[in-house]
């Protein structure tokens, strides 16, 4: 799958820790069905499934994007990326260095980034980040270490700081902020709680389609 801006429109992220207790697939296959454009895994945090419970976890996401023709992502484990060949794989400013993936992983492979400032952004933009993930937007409770939100002001600042590079919003975002979001210069949303948590993620994920 070649990379398109719009794979960020509707950009579902999921661990397993993230479905209060239901099935990761099951809440995968609804967001799905309901038309999410992208799908990170993202494992991490109490609780996370680690080595071949992982990877089986990954492999079977990856088949379930395959058969919806969705693009799917790999969150920090560069690894995990490379053994299921991922459309992407997604970085923090912690994680291995962008130049180092991009000299190990097959050409088409898409690096995406997280910066929490324009200078993060910039920086991720000079070593070939394919996209950024700002944020966060707004207050969340799913990211136990997340910083002070940056609001629609840090996505504006950081659009004014990085041309046409392609960004995706992260970060208490519910439906109804999309149009600001895409307003103040970001390419799409991700989210994690507003499809994994919703009665209906099926629904949840298509309340956010344009
Ligand atoms: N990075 C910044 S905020 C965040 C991550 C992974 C959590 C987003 O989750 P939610 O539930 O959509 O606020
Ligand atoms: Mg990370």
């Amino acid at each position: 799958m070649v990379f398109n801006k719009a794979w960020l429109d509707v950009y579902f992220i999921l661990g397993s820790m993230n479905t209060a207790g239901r099935d990761p697939l099951y809440v995968v296959e609804q967001a799905l069905q309901g038309g999410i454009t992208c799908l990170q895994f993202r494992e991490k945090g109490t609780g996370a499934k680690i080595g071949l419970d992982k990877f089986h976890l990954a492999k079977e996401m990856q088949r379930l994007c395959a058969q919806y023709q969705v693009p799917f992502i790999v969150n920090d484990d560069v690894g995990l990326a490379l053994a299921i060949d991922s459309d992407g794989v997604h970085v923090g400013q912690e994680d291995q260095s962008i130049q180092e993936i991009k000299a190990i992983a097959p050409k088409g492979m898409v690096v995406g980034v997280s910066a929490m400032s324009v200078e993060q952004a910039i920086q991720a933009k000079q070593e070939g980040a394919d996209y950024i993930g700002v944020g966060p937007i707004y207050r969340t409770t799913t990211k136990a270490d997340a910083k002070e939100p940056i609001g629609l002001k840090g996505i504006s600042q950081i659009r004014a700081a990085v041309g046409t590079l392609p960004i995706v919003a992260i970060g208490g975002i519910q439906a109804e902020h999309k149009n600001e979001i895409k307003e103040a210069g970001a390419d799409g949303v991700s989210i994690i709680s507003a499809i994994s948590t919703a009665r209906n993620p099926q629904e949840a994920a298509r309340s956010f389609l344009s």
